[in-house]
């Protein structure tokens, strides 16, 4: 199969670092001209994904990588999940009103949520899919840690600045890219779907 993908995500976070991760692999990453709508409703991470790569493979016909991912609280009944995009909107634990970006008040809300909270682990998880049109490539990736107290860091996107990696004294958003993507749920799902299909 010829190396080309187009990555379907309308996420500036993951699509930076996805195309980093490709980049010492001799892949050619096409962007599509328009973001698609399309329907997350499933409560499994790799349904979604599944249906984003679709979707974007039927409009374009090229091989399409889609990443559906999340970041997960067992101690809030494994909330913000598949919810984390748009969790400041979700009724789970109270709608927060919208005040600065997305990413800070999802923060706020989870910061909010863990309050006189003891158990504050969590893990990010990520499946990332490749559709070929006659099926397709899965892989998934986590990486486990802790929330803390208040944000740390200016690095990465979405609710990095409050994830403490185990074994880390560094926010997610205090490590470089190049330490985030080697421990990260995205860059572990990236480099086994990439041995999936045969092309590291
Ligand atoms: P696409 O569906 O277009 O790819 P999206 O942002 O809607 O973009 P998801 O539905 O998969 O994607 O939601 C993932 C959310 O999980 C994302 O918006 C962040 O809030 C959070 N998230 C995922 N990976 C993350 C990471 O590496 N660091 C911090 N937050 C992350």
């Amino acid at each position: 199969m010829k190396k080309v993908v187009m990555l379907a995500t309308t996420n500036k976070g993951k699509f930076k670092e996805i195309s980093r991760m490709l980049s010492p692999y001799n892949i050619e990453i096409l962007i599509p001209d328009r973001n698609l709508e399309v329907q997350e409703g499933s409560c499994s991470f790799l349904e979604n994904a599944y249906e984003k790569a679709k979707a974007y493979y039927k409009v374009y016909n090229v091989p399409t990588l889609a990443d559906d991912s999340g970041l997960v609280i067992p101690s809030l009944d494994n909330f913000p999940g598949v919810f984390s995009n748009r969790f400041y909107d979700h009724p789970f634990g109270g709608i927060e009103k919208l005040k600065g970006s997305q990413d800070e008040t999802n923060i706020k809300k989870v910061l909010r949520l863990l309050q006189n909270k003891e158990d504050r682990r969590a893990y990010f998880i990520c499946y990332v899919v490749l559709y070929t049109g006659s099926g397709g490539y899965f892989a998934e990736g986590k990486v486990e840690g802790a929330i803390l107290d208040a944000p740390r860091g200016t690095n990465g996107f979405g609710y990095d600045p409050i994830f403490l990696p185990n074994g880390y004294n560094r926010s997610m958003a205090e490590l470089t890219p190049q330490e985030k993507d080697k421990i990260s749920h995205r860059g572990k799902a990236i480099v086994r779907l990439l041995e999936v299909i045969g092309w590291t």
